[in-house]
């Protein structure tokens, strides 16, 4: 151990520990704007500089390990004044648009500015306007240059965790910037859309495409039905837009906050989660029976960020992707067949609209083969969490006060099985619950399953787990994160794992840590947390078997007949090579 004074503290902490953590072991915290732990420690903003007796200049606390016998002061006027220069002369190249900026309220850039109380800034402007910037609108991700601090976070997060490396520095000196590496377009570039350089922004450069004013003329628009589905890890996370704690408001809060601006139908995704278990469930049977190795593994489908990754990356492995279209589809292209049906108005009638925690399921809407109902795009409008908190909040909605409101019918019906979607490994588990079911004619515990499910504090970049099922023992895994995702499919290259069936996830920790949840500011990684909620809502769920939703069993009696029937095959599945 080593023993230092912080702050007149006592402390005592392992070699090799920061001297920020070890300040925050003690309660105190040193103020930084770019630091992320293991991720980005490059003392890029200098925020975090503290003075340590017997050092002529001041230290950077993010990068700089603790020493025996060291004296540190965290917040003298010394340091105070260091802080504020760096941060007035980031805000020299930032706009300091904050009234018309998506974070302002979660921006730390904000926050940091009036900590120190900066009132102006004494340097001259030097934005980027003018310098060549070639963003494309129409893009789910927007980037805005004259926000970027030049923190490094997008660079890192992107290249650490999702192995993509979209981003990269350009320019040198004042003009400096964070740029598409490789001087690429964006949309030439292999970004999956995962949004994890969104919600690791620590400012509004980084945002998806702002669609609520799409959202506000469906809303009110006269003669369409407006159809709503809610995803699963939504519920666990969109009160934190409101600053209340992972988990507290409910679903069904968000179902009557839907209502009052002027939804028609409120239906739940997890409903179509059970759909797609039926499906591909199914077809994993009919691979497993068919015994051919070179599908081996089956990938799960229903993550367009991981989806945009295999098919860039590893494209000659497209043909092991479930071809089963993801809930968000699945949904859609219900809502304006079977749905309209039974409503009896047009399938053009319908217009659809997704509440998701991601990016990408605003990409995937446009993909070939989405529009499978006849009534144009299946779904036609994916708002983020995020966006859906500024169309609440903007209606004044007190969403403390909001009352419960159900589902509607019959889309409306899920199960725990469908909920635990949102968590990484709860795809896999809901899938065996179900294909234990079709092959035994007899359901498991409903907790059978759960070694799949992520640890705490996970190091390994995978988890697996093997089932026997009906004789059969079927070899899974789970990877949430597109840098797990590659160490994965590089061992299932080499040979030296062998599964049956992968759950992948783009984001880590599943939907529940999405590019599209709310950022707070406080870079606490929430995606355990908020999984945790929906594991409880499944433990708590009467149906906890997504081949039990009396919702799903009338859809096959009325309309499909039976999973991967022809029918089911037109509006359930897709061609991924298309
Ligand atoms: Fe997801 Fe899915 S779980 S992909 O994470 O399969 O976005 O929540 O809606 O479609 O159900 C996201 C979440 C979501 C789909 C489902
Ligand atoms: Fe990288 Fe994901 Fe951001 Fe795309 S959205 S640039 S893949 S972190």
């Amino acid at each position: 151990m080593v023993n230092l004074t912080i702050d007149k503290i006592a402390v005592s902490v392992p070699e090799g520990t920061t001297i920020l953590e070890a300040a925050a072991s003690v309660g105190i915290e040193i103020p930084s704007l770019c630091y992320l732990k293991d991720i980005n420690e490059i003392s890029a903003c200098r925020v975090c500089c503290v003075e340590v007796e017997g050092e002529g200049k001041l230290v950077p606390s993010c990068n700089n390990v603790v020493q025996e016998g060291m004296v540190i002061h965290t917040n003298t006027p010394r340091v105070r004044e260091a802080r504020r220069t760096n941060v007035e002369l980031i805000l020299s190249q930032h706009d300091n648009k904050c009234a018309t900026c998506v974070r302002s309220g979660s921006c730390q850039l904000q926050k940091i500015s009036n900590d120190l109380g900066v009132l102006s800034v004494p340097y001259k402007s030097d934005l980027a306007v003018g310098k060549k910037s070639f963003w494309t609108t129409t893009f789910p991700l927007y980037r805005d240059i004259n926000k970027c601090i030049k923190c490094m976070r997008c660079v890192q997060v992107c290249d650490k965790v999702q192995s993509l490396s979209i981003w990269d520095v350009s320019g040198s000196g004042s003009r400096t910037t964070i740029d598409v590496s490789g001087n690429r377009f964006i949309k030439e570039a292999d970004c999956s859309l995962c949004g994890q350089c969104i919600t690791h922004c620590p400012t509004g450069a980084l945002r998806e495409r702002d669609d609520t004013a799409k959202a506000y003329s469906a809303l009110g628009a006269e003669g369409r039905l407006t159809v709503v589905q809610i995803a699963p890890a939504v519920r666990a996370a969109w009160g934190e837009a409101f600053g209340m704690p992972t988990g507290r408001a409910t679903v069904g809060q968000l179902v009557a906050a839907l209502r009052s601006l002027g939804a028609d139908y409120v239906f739940d995704t997890t409903f179509s989660a059970d759909l797609t278990i039926m499906e591909e469930g199914t077809e994993l049977l009919q691979r497993l029976n068919a015994g051919d190795l070179k599908d081996q593994p089956m990938f799960t489908s229903c993550c367009p960020g991981w989806v945009r990754f295999l098919k860039s990356q590893y494209p000659e492995m497209t043909g092991r992707l479930s071809t089963a279209k993801s809930p968000q589809q699945m949904f859609g292209a219900v809502a304006k067949s079977w749905l309209a049906h039974r409503l009896g108005i047009e399938p053009e009638n319908v217009y659809s609209i997704s509440i998701m925690p991601c990016i990408a399921k605003k990409a995937e809407r446009e993909l070939p083969g989405m529009q499978s109902a006849g009534a144009g795009s299946d779904v036609d409008l994916v708002l983020t969490t995020r966006e859906l908190a500024r169309i609440v909040r903007a209606e004044h909605i007190d969403v403390e006060q909001l009352a419960d409101s159900p589902f509607d019918d019959p889309l409306g019906n899920g199960s725990g099985a469908g909920v635990i979607f949102g968590a990484t490994g709860g795809v896999m588990e809901a899938a065996l619950r179900s294909a234990y079911f079709l092959t035994t004619g007899e359901n498991p515990s409903a907790d059978a399953f759960c070694e799949v499910r992520a640890a705490e504090n996970e190091s390994r970049p995978w988890r697996e787990a093997a089932f026997d099922l009906a004789g059969t023992t079927i070899h899974c895994a789970v990877a949430s994160g597109l840098a797990n995702a590659r160490h994965l499919i590089r061992a299932i290259k080499r040979r030296e794992v062998h599964y049956e069936f992968v759950e992948i996830m783009a984001c880590p920790g599943g939907c529940a840590g999405g590019g599209g949840q709310p950022v707070d500011g406080s870079d606490r990684e929430k995606a355990a947390s908020r999984g945790g909620v929906l594991f409880s809502l499944d433990e708590k769920a009467e149906l906890r078997f997504s081949h039990e939703n009396p919702a799903v069993k009338a859809l096959y009696n009325e309309y499909l007949s039976s999973p991967c029937s022809e029918r089911a095959e037109e509006l359930l599945h897709c061609d991924h090579f298309a």
